[in-house]
């Protein structure tokens, strides 16, 4: 293996590269293997990297002109070799790389070219992932040779065949992929250390300060730069005093954890308090119109480029749960996310201004109300007044992370905004660690479901900015009468606003609380890269990376535990889309279904003795149906298009209401009950069979944690059956026990 080039993460692939061939199995690729910097290739270079860069400067991302190998060399006016180098330079961008692959008399060989040290450093993360699965895939014959992994047709991936070369080009669909962590500095008195963290504490701070051994923030970075997260978001959105302080007197903390994120690419933001002028910098007024505001947000960001030259930016949670923001001065949200934009442009650095805005203290005896509407009204109106480094970010679902919701309509209403979709990998509403919860599906079929009708670009348009600015109805018509299905994949890419998700590890030994909740991190970082992928070959990937060396047995009984888990979960939770049904007092871990219901919180159920769940219709409901394109509008309006999953986020209806499946409103909750308790007795089961093939460690935790899960499963059954039967006063019609 030969690396070419020079610079920091250059040498980071260096040492991968000398890191591996200490390892069993060694070589990530059979045969020479190159890796080389388009500008460090000497033109004395072996036949199969001068071709890769022809390759490379041929293969137009997304819109692959002939055959993509380019023309030959020597074709063209001036310099061809430095002509055709600063083409694919341009084509493979800051994180970008193709792999070159060809037969020589010698053996096979293998070239990764890349304009930057990060895309050559995300090409050998490409290999090895392909090693991985050739070597110990997840199915019982343990060997999938990299020609028989699927070839992902993801916007940024291209891949052609000719003669004896193969070549594949690969680049992001986001260039923002940013996991925010939700640390506190101190020890928050009700929070802790991490707010909703399942994983021990902190790997950044320890009671109040900095740990000063950041050495598993290094292995941390590597793990997100191989599952493909390049961003990093410092500290918790509800920015208490201390966490307030890393912009301005804390600064050196930040400086610490980006020199410790930096080799492996990951850039770190900062979530910042909207009234720091006042807290830190003693000003009377955090008012973004006024001039003293501004200049004080213009020198904080001075001074953190001066410190930190790759910072990339501010997150922000404004007028949300008691945060402060720009309505206290009768400002938007436009006003208040543009002034720190504007402290921020000059540098390069991006806001994150998240749309989670909601009245947390409304009436709950007033049903005009409905929190699932609530980011929409306040962000739509405002949609084309953002500027150009403001990304909006936007969770997944219209109130909180809940295990079923539909798409917020926010991501589909706003063509002038970069939008970012946020979710939680750290799992609060979904076991919290304890449960095992893949929560891929969840993604994929936000990220790939179409809105605008089948014709019509899919949500991870809108995320890669593949279709923002366009009318993406426009585009659908567009898209029809040329007779291509995928109207987003003509369309010129802006900046999008990419993808965000809220962190799920802390110092624990396996980073995740649960050992199998890595998935989901791992997940994350695929999904961000390439949107396309599915939850399954994720799956196939991480068992691969993750169990590589264990039996076959282990591996395909760890893959059936996650696949499907989500179900599960689902099954024994808040039924048909209803929602949260959680403990307040536990921190919504396990079942109280009336624990929020006479709450300010905005998250109803309203069971009563006819029936269950939100009339969300335009006919008669809060007429949040109505903020979907239309033909989902339409779908989600009628009871009898809602899809079955999503009834009770959109309808009240009585007990007695059939669903698609044939059963009653009634008989489903009861049915699913049993059922998902029956299924986490099968994983127990099937778990005790390969438990002692695992490492003996790995093995007590997952043992311990599904004894926890089918404990907290049953009281679900039981409190979510018994309530509703009390309710209703429905037998079960298989007369099972109800208590
Ligand atoms: C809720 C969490 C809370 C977060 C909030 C947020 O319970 O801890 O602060 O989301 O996203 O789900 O800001």
């Amino acid at each position: 293996t030969v690396v070419l080039g020079d610079g920091p993460l250059v040498d980071t692939v260096r040492a991968e590269v000398a890191h591996a061939a200490t390892l069993r199995g060694g070589e990530a690729a059979p045969g020479r293997l190159t890796l080389a910097l388009l500008g460090a290739v000497p033109d004395d270079a072996p036949e199969p990297v001068l071709a890769a860069i022809d390759a490379a400067a041929g293969a137009g991302l997304g819109e692959p002109h002939g055959d993509g190998l380019g023309e030959p060399r020597g074709v063209g006016l001036g310099d061809p070799r430095e002509a055709a180098a600063d083409e694919a330079s341009s084509t493979l961008g800051d994180e970008g790389f193709v792999i070159v692959r060809s037969g020589t008399p010698q053996g096979p060989t293998t070239t990764i070219l890349a304009g930057t040290g990060h895309g050559l450093l995300h090409g050998w993360f490409h290999l090895v992932r392909e090693g991985a699965l050739a070597q110990g895939g997840p199915g019982a014959q343990g060997a999938r040779g990299p020609e028989g992994t699927s070839t992902s047709t993801a916007p940024g991936t291209s891949s052609h065949e000719r003669g004896e070369l193969s070549v594949e080009v690969h680049s992001p669909a986001h260039d923002l992929r940013v996991l925010d962590h939700w640390d506190n500095v101190s020890v928050h008195p009700v929070m802790g250390q991490v707010e909703r963290g399942y994983s021990g504490g902190s790997l950044f701070y320890d009671d109040g300060s900095l740990r000063p051994d950041l050495g598993k923030v290094r292995q941390y970075a590597r793990l997100l730069a191989a599952s493909g997260v390049n961003r990093v978001a410092l500290n918790n959105v509800n920015v208490g005093r201390r966490e307030a302080e890393l912009l301005t007197t804390h600064l050196d903390d930040v400086v610490a954890l980006a020199d410790a994120f930096r080799p492996y690419g990951v850039r770190v933001h900062l979530s910042v308090s909207f009234a720091s002028p006042v807290v830190l910098g003693g000003l009377a007024t955090a008012d973004p119109a006024d001039p003293g505001v501004q200049a004080w947000w213009a020198q904080a960001a001075s001074a953190v480029y001066a410190a930190v030259p790759d910072f990339g930016g501010f997150v922000v949670k404004a007028d949300s749960e008691g945060q402060p923001g720009p309505f206290s001065y009768g400002r938007d949200h436009a006003d208040g996310a543009n002034m720190l934009a504007r402290a921020l442009a000059p540098h390069g650095g991006t806001v994150h201004w998240r749309a989670f805005v909601y009245d947390h203290h409304q009436d709950w005896r007033d049903r005009s109300t409905d929190r699932a509407r609530a980011a929409y009204d306040h962000f739509t109106p405002l949609d084309g007044r953002f500027d150009d480094n403001v990304v909006l970010q936007v969770k997944l679902g219209p109130i909180d992370f809940q295990v079923r919701e539909p798409l917020s309509p926010v991501v589909l209403a706003m063509p002038q905004t970069r939008v970012a979709v946020e979710v939680q990998v750290t799992q609060e509403y979904t076991g919290q660690q304890k449960h095992v919860a893949y929560l891929a599906p969840q993604w994929t079929d936000a990220l790939q479901a179409r809105p605008w009708g089948d014709e019509g670009p899919a949500v991870s348009d809108v995320t890669s900015g593949r279709i923002r600015g366009l009318d993406a109805a426009a585009a659908r018509t567009e898209a029809a009468a040329s007779g291509t299905k995928d109207s987003g994949a003509g369309a010129p890419r802006t900046a999008g606003g990419g993808l965000a998700a809220v962190s799920n590890v802390g110092d624990d030994v396996f980073w995740t609380g649960h050992p199998f909740a890595q998935a989901n991190l791992y997940a994350f970082g695929r999904l961000a890269w390439d949107p396309t992928l599915t939850a399954e070959q994720i799956l196939d990937e991480w068992v691969a990376l993750t169990f590589g060396d264990a039996p076959a047995e282990l591996r395909s009984t760890v893959r059936n535990l996650l696949s499907g888990s989500l179900d599960v979960y689902e099954q024994y939770t808040a039924p048909l889309g209803v929602g949260f049904m959680v403990s307040p007092t536990r921190h919504h871990y396990g079942p109280d279904v009336d624990g929020y219901e006479y709450t300010a919180w905005g998250t109803y159920h309203f069971a009563d003795r006819d029936g269950v769940g939100v009339d969300r219709t335009r006919a008669t409901g809060t007429g949040f149906a109505g903020l979907f394109p239309p033909e989902l509008a339409q779908t989600y309006e009628s009871l009898d298009t809602c899809p079955d999953e999503l009834l009770l986020f959109l309808h009240h209806v009585p007990y007695s209401h059939v669903l698609h499946s044939g059963k009653t409103v009634v008989q489903h909750i009861y049915d699913t009950h049993f059922a998902g308790v029956e299924r986490v007795e099968e994983m127990l089961t099937a778990w005790e069979k390969v438990a002692p093939l695992a490492d003996p460690d790995l093995a007590a935790r997952v043992t311990e944690r599904l004894a926890e899960q089918h404990r907290s499963a049953v009281e679900w059954r039981d409190q979510i059956n018994t309530y509703f039967f009390r309710k209703s006063g429905v037998a079960d019609e298989r007369g099972r026990r109800i208590y």
